[in-house]
């Protein structure tokens, strides 16, 4: 089984990330901690990242996509905060088709914006400031929420509340996938 969790940024995809994984025995491919991954090893692609990461805007499809595709195992897998673009999904659709395997579920989180600001600067990750976190909403307006569009077209979108309790929204997510 392959499912994506999509959301806006800080709509809690990781959070949720981490209990599918081990309920459903699927890899876990997160765009977002691979990329914090190559800034923390001071890497050539992290020193390219960190400020565009910091500005709030999306690193380079290329770079992302091809991350994925080496990632890539028999294994089903959660992606989480990957596709986001549309171009990142088509992308995506391919690598799998390619495999003989394809999305199973897409799992869109709804959380409003300002609950989501209120989460980040809670967290307080070097890009959970105020700033770059409305840049990030604005980022994933334009730029992620086509992709919606793009999974119902394909009978895969199920939307669920991503607001309230950990333990309750876990429980949609499973009713969302049965
Ligand atoms: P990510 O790392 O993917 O995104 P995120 O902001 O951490 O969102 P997530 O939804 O996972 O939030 P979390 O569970 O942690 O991206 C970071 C950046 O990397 C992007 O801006 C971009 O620059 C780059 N990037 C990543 N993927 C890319 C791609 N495919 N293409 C291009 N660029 C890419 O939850 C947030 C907080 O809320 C946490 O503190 C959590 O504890 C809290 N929380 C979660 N659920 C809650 C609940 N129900 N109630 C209260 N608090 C909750």
């Amino acid at each position: 089984m392959n499912i994506i969790l999509l959301g806006a940024p800080g709509s809690g995809k990781g959070t949720q990330a981490a209990f599918l994984i081990e309920q459903h025995g699927l890899t876990h491919l997160s765009t977002g901690d691979m990329l914090r991954a190559e800034i923390a090893a001071d890497s050539d692609l992290g020193r390219q990242a960190k400020s565009i990461m910091e500005s709030g805007a999306l690193v380079s499809d290329d770079i992302v996509i091809a991350m994925i595709a080496a990632r890539l195992s028999e294994k089903g897998a959660l992606f989480d905060g990957f596709p986001r673009t549309i171009a990142q999904a088509e992308a995506l659709d391919k690598l799998l088709a390619g495999r003989g395997s394809q999305i199973d579920r897409v799992i869109e989180l709804q959380v409003d914006n300002e609950e989501i600001v209120k989460r980040m600067l809670a967290r307080g990750r070097s890009d959970d400031n105020e700033e770059t976190i409305r840049n990030r909403l604005a980022v994933f307006e334009a730029q992620t929420k086509p992709l919606i569009a793009y999974y119902e077209t394909q009978g895969k979108l199920r939307s669920i509340d991503g607001s309230g309790e950990l333990d309750a929204i876990r429980a949609r997510i499973e009713a969302a996938l049965a």
